[in-house]
């Protein structure tokens, strides 16, 4: 217990206040790469001799793992140790560590010049799941929540020459975690996502935020370290506007009037808000359009291409741009296509994934069931792919923890945080397939006000379940539709309930007056695999499946959108089927080297005959 209350402070302690985004056209350094590593499934790293309680401490740590030239007994030696690359998981990487879960200690060595003038950053895109980062023999902080980005400030730990780098990275379970005890996906560890040096001046932007109501584009800007004035420009829109000098300790700043601008430092005074009055081209799957928009500061500046698009619920219609949509979606986790995946490491991997999506005919993917990669976020926005954003609140957890709550939290506003300006995301999801009880009302009612005073832009939802009353009468009744802004629930119908045939015998009561997203549908089946169409996990079992599905789920009242269960075969340590599954869910619409199978094409088929 005691445990991991130090670790959340140092967390919070660590982050820059306010600072989520530290890297949009910022210069960085990769620390990508080769890193050796060292496994230690007893933790002897983080323990003292005889000690029985696990504790960071920092003098041991030191000793033990961060002096390369002890004089003492040394029982490792990270020169000799075999590498890893970073990012990756390193289940996929190394045999010995495919079911692997526990610590790994990581050594990057970092040579450094010092720039005068400069403040420098260590980033970390994500870690899986806890981290601790020590540099020189420091350490920096501790981390929490295997797939949100991270960093500390290394401008007084930075030597010139060469620098020691060590990161315990650590994915075992834990059941007052979150995701906690049981999931259905391959509890991938390590560094699985980029490590960068980040150089800022002295003053500098520690966030900004852009959003677009349908007539004004707002900016907030945040500033770190002191004052200045911000300059904001939208070159393409011909909109460029600066404040006055902005301190701290000044409440309000009035700008010169403008008939289209304002500019006002808000109360909180680290930060500074405009807005303008603009048409811009509105950003959809039809057109995607992304404006480049620079906010220099001083010596600093930031850039970005961001999207201009509203999205809300009317009724029980989704509408883009004021106009009602369907999404034609599919669920995704982050792994790669090949014949041994893995987390994704690169632009490739990310894109070989988009592309199947959209080939499918897709508009919308459900990343499931933790935030994907900033990357995949990106390259997502620019295709013109609208997103389900998700934590990864999964099946149970401890709903009556408070640190439970506080690690929910913390990365449901990493995720926030890190893509606030990104149009493509229309939906924070806070849960998926949680079972009923008081305690998680309190727990999930807790984090959608959260999500809600945090973006109020956006939509919010959670991915629930149906219930069958009599043999044939499905209900969803989830008391959690009072707070969300779509009923989204999962439903197998043909797998885990009965036959595809039994599609066409039940009857649904679902509230209505809210739009309707089936999160997930579908049933499994091996590549390659013929048959009967009444024999599970052949391919035609499967195609049919999608056929009695699409036709029930096509006569529902307030339908507005799908992301049937998956787009690719995925590694789950709970399919254990010899000969079928062998360690992969085989829900996938393509195999995991990418294979289509027949129900893609019937799902291909329904998505282009939808408008
Ligand atoms: C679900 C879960 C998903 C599983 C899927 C399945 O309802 O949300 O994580 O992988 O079912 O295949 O059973």
């Amino acid at each position: 217990m005691k445990k991991t209350v130090l670790i959340l402070l140092l967390v919070l302690a660590a982050l820059p206040a306010g600072a989520f985004m530290l890297l949009n056209g910022r210069d960085a350094v990769s620390l990508g790469g080769e890193w050796n590593y060292i496994p230690d499934p007893m933790d002897t790293g983080l323990y003292k001799y005889q000690m029985t309680i696990l504790k960071p401490s920092k003098r041991y740590f030191a000793d033990r793992h961060f002096y390369e030239d002890m004089t003492k007994l040394v029982e490792y030696d990270f020169d000799k140790s075999p590498t890893l690359q970073v990012p990756g998981d390193w289940n996929s990487q190394s045999e010995k560590l495919y079911y692997y879960e526990g610590s790994v200690w990581y050594r990057r060595k970092v040579d450094f010049c010092p720039e005068p003038g400069k403040r420098w950053f260590l980033y970390f895109g994500a870690a899986s799941y806890r981290s601790i980062v020590g540099l020189n023999n420091e350490i920096l902080g501790t981390h929490k929540g295997g797939f949100t980005p991270f960093w500390y400030e290394v401008t007084d730990v930075l030597k010139e020459g060469s620098n020691s780098l060590v990161v315990n990275v650590n994915n075992a379970r834990g059941a007052s975690e979150v995701p906690a005890l049981n999931y259905d996906w391959w509890n991938y560890g390590g560094i699985i996502r980029d490590v960068l040096l980040v150089s800022v001046p002295q003053v500098f932007i520690s966030d900004f935020h852009v959003s677009f109501d349908g007539k004004q584009i707002m900016v907030t800007v945040w500033l770190d370290g002191g004052s200045g004035s911000v300059t904001v420009e939208i070159p393409e829109l011909g909109l460029k506007r600066t404040s006055c000098h902005f301190e701290r300790s000044r409440e309000i700043c009035h700008t010169e009037p403008s008939s289209v601008i304002s500019s006002a430092v808000e109360k909180s005074t680290r930060c500074i808000s405009f807005r303008f009055k603009a048409s811009p081209e509105r950003w959809s799957p039809d057109n995607p359009k992304l404006y480049d928009i620079k906010i220099p500061c001083g010596e600093d500046s930031v850039s970005d291409r961001v999207g201009f698009r509203t999205i809300r619920v009317e009724g029980e219609q989704i509408l883009l741009n004021d106009k009602p949509v369907f999404l034609k979606g599919i669920a995704l986790h982050d792994e790669t296509i090949g014949a041994n995946p893995g987390r994704c490491r690169n632009a490739e991997d990310v894109k070989a994934l988009l592309e199947a999506a959209r080939e499918l005919g897709c508009n919308f993917l459900r990343l499931a069931h933790y935030p994907h990669s900033e990357q995949m976020v990106r390259m997502a926005e620019e295709m013109g792919f609208m997103l389900w954003e998700e934590i990864p609140c999964y099946w149970n957890i401890d709903w009556n923890s408070e640190e439970t709550y506080a690690n929910a939290e913390n990365q449901l506003l990493e995720m926030i945080g890190r893509d606030y300006n990104r149009a493509a995301t229309i939906i924070w999801s806070v849960a998926n397939e949680t079972p009923r009880k008081p305690e998680r009302m309190a727990f999930l009612g807790k984090l959608i006000a959260r999500t809600r005073a945090e973006d109020p832009t956006r939509l919010v939802s959670a991915a629930m379940e149906k219930k069958f009353v009599e043999k044939t009468h499905a209900v969803v009744d989830d008391e959690l539709i009072e707070l969300t802004d779509l009923i989204s629930f999962n439903q197998y119908t043909g797998w885990y309930d009965g036959t595809p045939a039994f599609c066409d015998t039940v009857s649904w009561s679902i509230p209505r007056g809210k739009p309707v997203v089936i999160s997930e549908f579908g049933g499994g089946a091996l590549y390659g695999n013929h048959g009967s169409a009444s024999d599970m996990f052949t391919e035609e079992y499967m195609e049919i499946l999608y056929r009695e599905n699409l036709k029930m789920l096509s006569g529902l009242p307030a339908l507005c959108g799908m992301s049937p269960w998956i787009l690719k075969d995925f590694r789950s340590p709970k399919r254990t089927l010899v000969g079928i599954q062998d360690e992969f869910n085989r829900k996938g619409l393509i195999d995991e080297q990418g294979r289509r199978k027949k129900a893609f094409y019937v799902m291909k088929e329904f998505y282009a005959s939808r408008k």
